[in-house]
């Protein structure tokens, strides 16, 4: 897949004002958007660290993913997101390699990327994203 770097790390939090203070007094980080992403059932904050991002993750549903996530597993990583190119023609070669996706056609995610995710189960138990940028 090549994918040029990594675009952000997801963070699972179960409150979106704490975890946005811990980031920007520990380490000095501005939080430049917050939004909800309806779909998802999460509201999301952003802090750019060089080119990668952290995204803060705050359920607005219980039977969301990210809700079920915290109850099973409680705060922490929840997914790891890789830039690629051509998103569609990648999932079309993961799936070739037997690669078990979540997504098989991208969707629109927060910061208007096309994003899709592979499943933990084909990648060592890590919930992957692969996004694009087709804003730029
Ligand atoms: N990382 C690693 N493993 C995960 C996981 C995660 N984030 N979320 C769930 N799992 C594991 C569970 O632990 C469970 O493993 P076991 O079978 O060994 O117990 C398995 O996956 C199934 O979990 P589940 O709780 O039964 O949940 P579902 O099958 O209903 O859903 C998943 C799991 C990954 C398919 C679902 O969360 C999903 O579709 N995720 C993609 C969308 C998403 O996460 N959106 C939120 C972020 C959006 C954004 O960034 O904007």
């Amino acid at each position: 897949m090549k994918p040029s770097h990594i675009e952000h790390i997801g963070i699972a939090v179960s409150n979106l004002d704490e975890a946005i203070g811990f980031y920007e007094k520990v380490f000095g980080l501005k939080c430049y958007n917050i939004e909800e992403v309806a779909e998802q059932k999460v509201r999301t904050a952003f802090f750019m660290v060089g080119q990668t991002k952290i995204e803060l993750l705050e359920s607005t549903d219980p039977d969301g993913p990210v809700g079920k996530f915290i109850e099973k597993k409680g705060e922490g990583i929840h997914h790891i997101a890789f830039a690629v190119e051509n998103i569609e023609e990648q999932l079309v070669h993961a799936a070739d390699m037997g690669v078990k996706l979540i997504d098989s056609k991208p969707r629109k995610g927060a910061e208007g990327l096309d994003i899709a995710f592979l499943h933990p189960k084909s990648a060592s138990g890590v919930l992957i994203e692969i996004c694009e940028n087709r804003n730029k």
